[in-house]
């Protein structure tokens, strides 16, 4: 190390003092802290042959001090007995003197060594007077690049001067070591990128060493810094512009990996040919800071013809993949092209349809506004038929208190016909009175005795059908021929010119007519007849021109209260027995459902009858003639619900 430095220090001696009598000279003169790894101040007589100074008695260093504004002395040398004097102790200061010179080198100089630096020299002249003569220099602080610069042109005499070599820093560390490689020695200008990678690697690990990277630089001897990183920081580069094509750098806490600085820049230029240098910064627990370093010699050197002409030939290549890039750019570009044509037409035409749209709103909207008028009028129109309506109302009102008034009129008409009605009946019973005492006289006067007629027994006759009045007052038809004769035929259908669907008070009162010969003798006096003593019940009918009979052992009719209940006895004869099932039944006409079906079978058979609780069996009034289901005069054993009869006498003999 004390080698090192004296031929360092003795360098810089030759170079900067020459032709001086008393010299202080410091390197640098620009101090950076971390950066500037060392400051040199040198204080020395060039020669012997000083004029003032024909016997050199003593060197001092002193260094200016601003709280007390006055220069301290660091060092004092005695030149004649090379005796030296140490005012300050500095931790790593190295010392060098001879009878000329003291040179003090700070390592790691910071902004405390930053001040004016004096050298006295003291002896005496050829008449024995003792002369004193001094030089100063003033240390500058600073953080930026040009303390860099400094050193790096420091570091360059080292080179040109001193041989400096670069295992020599190896062999110093030992423990690690600073590679520098780049990516070629000849650089063609302007055409060839550079890379400088500059690491560290720990060779070695000590439990000892408290030593850390801190930071890498490269830095070339004129241009000064092109790139540095900091433990912990971001890499930064000098470099400017495109040239740069990549940086990058990491520095790591341990030996696992080397830590590393690496740029990349094109478009060198001659002058960036020279020395490089890649220097790393280690950091002590107790804050001094060694540096290593190693260098590099680029030459950026003026292309030849052969290396335009294969840059050329490089360029065409790129030129024609370009081409090639930009044939197909153009195809997408064509194809786009075609692509907004084509929605250019879609849009052209959606925006006709808009149009198209925008009229036929117009003329809804046109039309929307006669319809809005339409129904104004209309509602004025409704407005006026209300009025008209009201009016109406208003009319029938008064219209119905006259139909109301009418009615009660027609009431008081019905009841003065009712009374008349009554007047009638009386006047007609004395006219009838009045005409059987006339018969009486009469038959008295023609001397005929007619027998008594309380049934159609007491009838003799040579007709088998006689229409008589019997002593009840009431005219009935007399069977006098049938199985001995003396029936009272209370029901008859011969042709169907009287109509047999009719409502419960012409069932109970009777209709029909014995000059056609189709008649019902009414409920009221079948019900009259057989309240009195026993009755058979016979049923002749006529089938497909054959002539068929039913006949029951009793029969007789319950009151118009109990609803004409049916009751029957025994069955005889050759129609078989479609009559029972009747038995204990309702009767039952079209306005009065006394039927056990949910419906009125009278409705739905066309006829009044003992319908049961399925209707029937027979249907003797229904429908003359009719094939309809059920609807015509049927007797089910002989002609189903298919077909109709076409004769029924229904008659009655007294036992
Ligand atoms: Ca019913």
């Amino acid at each position: 190390m004390a080698r090192l430095f004296l031929l360092f220090i003795l360098c810089v001696f030759v170079v900067s003092l020459a032709g001086s009598e008393l010299v202080i000279d410091v390197q640098p003169n620009v101090i950076s802290p971390e950066i500037t790894p060392q400051l040199v101040i040198n204080c020395s007589i060039t020669n012997n042959e000083v004029q003032q100074l024909d016997l050199i008695k003593s060197l001092t260093l002193s260094r200016y001090n601003e709280t007390i504004r006055e220069f301290d002395d660091l060092i004092a040398l005695d030149s004649l007995t090379l005796n030296l004097k140490q005012f300050v102790r500095f931790k790593y200061s190295q010392i060098s003197f001879g009878n000329l010179y003291i040179t003090l080198t700070l390592p790691n100089p910071t902004q405390f060594d930053a001040r004016i630096y004096k050298c006295n020299a003291t002896g005496a002249n050829s008449d024995g007077t003792n002369i004193s003569l001094f030089a100063k220099k003033a240390v500058e602080y600073e953080t930026n690049s040009t303390a860099l610069i400094e050193e790096i042109r420091r570091i360059k005499k080292d080179e040109n001067y001193c041989s400096f070599k670069k295992d020599d820093l190896a062999d110093i560390k030992q423990r690690s070591r600073v590679y520098f490689s780049g990516s070629s020695d000849i650089i063609k200008e302007r055409i060839e990128p550079l890379t400088l990678k500059c690491t560290f690697q720990v060779l070695k690990t000590d439990q000892n060493d408290t030593s850390r990277l801190q930071s890498l630089y490269i830095l070339h001897e004129s241009k000064g810094v092109i790139a540095y990183v900091n433990k912990d920081q971001p890499v930064v580069t000098s470099l400017q512009g495109s040239n740069i094509q990549d940086v990058e750098g990491e520095i790591y806490d341990n030996a696992i990996k080397d830590s590393y600085l690496q740029v990349t820049w094109s478009n060198l230029k001659h002058s960036e040919s020279g020395k490089y240098f890649c220097e790393a910064h280690n950091k002590y627990s107790e804050g001094r800071i060694d540096k290593s370093s190693n260098m590099l010699t680029i030459t950026v050197e003026r292309p030849t013809f052969d290396d335009l002409v294969e840059a050329m030939h490089k360029l065409f290549t790129q030129v024609d993949g370009a081409k090639e890039s930009l044939k197909a750019i153009n195809q997408n570009i064509k194809n786009i092209n075609k692509d907004l044509d084509f929605k250019e037409q879609n849009i052209t035409s959606i925006k006709q349809e808009v149009i198209r749209n925008q009229n036929n709103i117009q003329i809804l909207s046109e039309d929307l506004n006669i319809k809005e008028q339409n129904l104004t009028s209309i509602k004025a129109d409704l407005s006026t038929k209300q009025q008209t309506f009201l009016n109406i109302k208003e009319d029938v009102i008064l219209n119905q208190q006259i139909i109301h008034k009418i009615k009660q009129d027609l009431n008081t008409y019905r009841h003065n016909m009712s009374n008349i009605e009554e007047h009638l009946e009386v006047i007609l019973a004395n006219l009838s009175t009045a005409s059987i005492k006339v018969k009486n006289q009469t038959d008295e006067g023609s001397k005929m005795s007619y027998p008594h007629r309380k049934s159609c027994r007491d009838v003799n006759s040579t007709e088998e059908r006689v229409v008589v009045t019997l002593t009840s007052g009431l005219k009935v038809m007399c069977d006098t021929k049938t199985d001995g004769g003396g029936w009272i035929i209370f029901q008859r259908r011969i042709n169907g010119s009287v109509d047999f669907y009719r409502d419960w008070k012409e069932y109970r009162d009777g209709f029909g007519d014995y000059n056609i010969g189709e008649f019902y003798l009414g409920n009221e006096n079948i019900f009259n007849l057989t309240s009195n003593g026993q009755y058979n019940l016979r049923i002749d009918l006529k089938y497909k021109n054959n002539a068929f009979f039913a006949q029951y052992s009793s029969f007789k009719i319950l009151s118009e209260k109990e609803k004409y209940k049916l009751n029957i006895g025994a069955y005889s004869g050759n129609a078989g027995d479609s009559f029972s099932y009747h038995n204990n039944a309702f009767f039952t006409t079209f306005d009065r459902d006394n039927d056990e079906h949910s419906s009125n079978c009278a409705v739905e058979f066309r006829g009044g009858w003992w319908y049961h609780s399925g209707c029937l069996h027979c249907n003797l009034n229904g429908q003359w003639g009719s094939t309809d289901h059920g609807k015509g005069v049927n007797w089910y054993d002989l002609s189903k619900y298919d077909s109709s009869l076409s004769f029924t006498e229904m008659k009655i003999r007294e036992i």
